[in-house]
């Protein structure tokens, strides 16, 4: 039996459940807090991370692919070598270029510190170029890589509407607004039952971590 460690507010660890959860696989999940975590297991102290029969993985994309060469039933990379190429291109820019730069909003939108006038316009300026590149880059056709739903769409059903959240608080505009389909695309995400179960437990978290940093 595979255990996902971390906690149900994160959308690293909602990545990987959402995964789990849409190819039918068993898992466990453990509560785990930053701070509560196993070193052993996650060295930088981060979550989420993957207990197998085998030992620990860290880093959320590793442990997609995993999952997918794990358990190929119900797969979520296309057959073709191109095609998943694209989704996982897809994957890395999520990430690195979408989730990774808002992520530097984080602390003013969701946790009550500030960010200096200067770091704000510096994210604004780049999600600005990131975002259009992004646009170029998606189909929603239904899904985000075509006509499949695919470990692409894990990423973003749980990477933007954080993008969208945080530029909304911290910069008064969503900067994905103007990205033709994706509005659309995440409403009818979010009829998928899996996608409403992580939805259910992130704010039933989201208000556990909340009464943990008021204590
Ligand atoms: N690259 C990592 C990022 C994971 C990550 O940053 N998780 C956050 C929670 S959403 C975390 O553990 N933050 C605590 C820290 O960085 O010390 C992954 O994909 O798993």
């Amino acid at each position: 039996m595979l255990t996902l460690c971390g906690f149900s507010a994160s959308n690293y660890y909602n990545k990987v459940k959402l995964a789990l959860l849409e190819k039918g696989v068993a898992f466990e999940e453990s509560l785990n807090w930053v701070g509560e975590t196993d070193l052993a297991c996650s060295p930088l102290g981060k979550v989420p991370y993957l207990k197998t029969e085998q030992g620990s993985l860290c880093e959320s994309a590793v442990m997609m692919e995993y999952l997918e060469d794990a358990y190929p039933a119900h797969p979520l990379l296309p057959a073709d070598p191109f095609a998943r190429a694209k989704v996982r291109e897809l994957n890395t820019f999520l990430e690195l270029h979408l989730e990774l730069e808002a992520r530097k909003l984080y602390p003013q939108a969701f946790f009550g510190g500030q960010v200096s006038d200067s770091a704000k316009q510096k994210v604004a300026e780049q999600l600005d170029k990131n975002v259009a590149a992004f646009a170029r880059l998606v189909r929603f056709a239904p899904f985000i890589a075509g006509d499949t739903f695919t470990l692409a769409d894990c990423a973003a059903i749980v990477h933007l509407p954080l993008v969208s959240g945080a530029t909304k608080l911290v910069l008064g505009r969503d900067v994905l607004a103007d990205v033709p389909g994706v509005r659309d695309y995440l409403k009818a995400m979010g009829l998928r039952p899996q996608v409403q179960r992580i939805n259910a437990d992130r704010k039933a978290n989201t208000e556990q971590l909340m009464q943990r940093r008021a204590r």
